[in-house]
């Protein structure tokens, strides 16, 4: 891995972008892992941060199965609210400047543990996400799918098989939605380069996703505030915002592709 030594930051900072975006301007196969940490820039907490939702709550209560049995009126009014305040956050330029390296890379898939709808928002369209969705519900029982209904109150509705509805993302203990998690095993290990951005790289499988990646060849980029689990595996390390980092590396390797390209 190419660290920020001793040279000036702005400088080593441009090497490494120019790395990066030589690296993807030549993939013909490309996979991005994004985290909560695209989203900060939206407004939108992370989970393990200083000021993130951890920091603030009990998992064990409000993100398993379990914290959902014992008290379903306490988990709902915490994911409608959080509902309504993803309603109300945008897609920042770090969600758009992916939305624009699916458009100009030959081959580009979006794997996301995030929930909030931000990457569709954004227009990325090939998106494959592995915790869920912060629209969807469905009932505990059968699975119905559910529509969001604003006639909805304090505590879970029924679904019209009589079982209570839930929101439909991926908690703790739980099997990430199988289709979904097979796909994103499947492109990281036949991508050859994988970007991971705004994610502590705490939370299996997906933290497994870069060493799949890894193992098959690819390079990783790693875009992060701070160093995280995922650092030591990357070939390069672009340490600071990814609303800030990422519009400059899709327009860097845009730049590229078309020197390679002789226009
Ligand atoms: C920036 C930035 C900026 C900031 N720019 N960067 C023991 C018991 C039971 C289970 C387990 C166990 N040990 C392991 C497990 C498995 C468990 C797990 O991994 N737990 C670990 C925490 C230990 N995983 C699961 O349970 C999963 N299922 C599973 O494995 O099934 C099989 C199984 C079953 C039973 C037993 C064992 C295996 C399911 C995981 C579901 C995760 N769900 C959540 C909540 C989703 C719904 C909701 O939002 O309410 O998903 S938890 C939360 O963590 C959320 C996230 O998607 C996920 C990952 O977090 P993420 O995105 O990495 O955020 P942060 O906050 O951690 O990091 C943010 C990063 O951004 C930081 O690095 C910052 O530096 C950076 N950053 N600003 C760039 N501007």
């Amino acid at each position: 891995m190419t660290i920020l030594g001793s040279i000036p930051y702005d400088a080593a900072m441009k090497e490494e972008l120019d790395k990066a975006a030589s690296i993807l301007a030549r993939s013909t196969s490309a996979a991005a892992l994004t985290g909560a940490g695209i989203s900060r820039e939206s407004g939108i907490p992370t989970f393990r941060d200083n000021d993130g939702i951890w920091g603030k709550y009990r998992p064990e209560e409000l993100a398993t199965l379990e914290g959902f049995l014992a008290d379903p009126g306490l988990v709902w009014r915490w994911y409608m609210e959080r509902l309504f305040t993803a309603r109300t956050k945008k897609p920042n330029p770090g969600h758009y400047a992916l939305a624009r390296l699916e458009r100009i890379l030959p081959r580009f898939v979006l794997i996301t543990q995030n929930i909030d709808d931000l990457h569709r928002k954004a227009g990325s369209a090939d998106l494959i996400e592995l915790h869920g969705n912060i629209e969807r519900f469905r009932c505990l029982e059968a699975a119905h799918p559910a529509e969001y209904d604003p006639g909805w109150g304090e505590e879970p509705p029924l679904c019209s098989c009589g079982s209570i509805i839930r929101p439909g993302v991926v908690w703790f203990g739980e099997q990430l939605p199988e289709k979904e998690v097979e796909r994103a095993f499947a492109e990281s290990a036949m991508c050859d380069v994988m970007l991971v951005i705004g994610t502590s790289g705490m939370v299996s499988p997906a933290s497994h996703l870069p060493l799949a990646a890894k193992d098959a060849d690819a390079s990783v980029i790693e875009i992060n505030t701070a160093r995280s689990a995922i650092t030591p595996l990357a070939d390069v390390f672009l340490e600071g915002p990814s609303g800030e980092i990422l519009p400059g590396l899709v327009s860097r390797t845009a730049e590229i592709m078309n020197d390679i390209q002789g226009n």
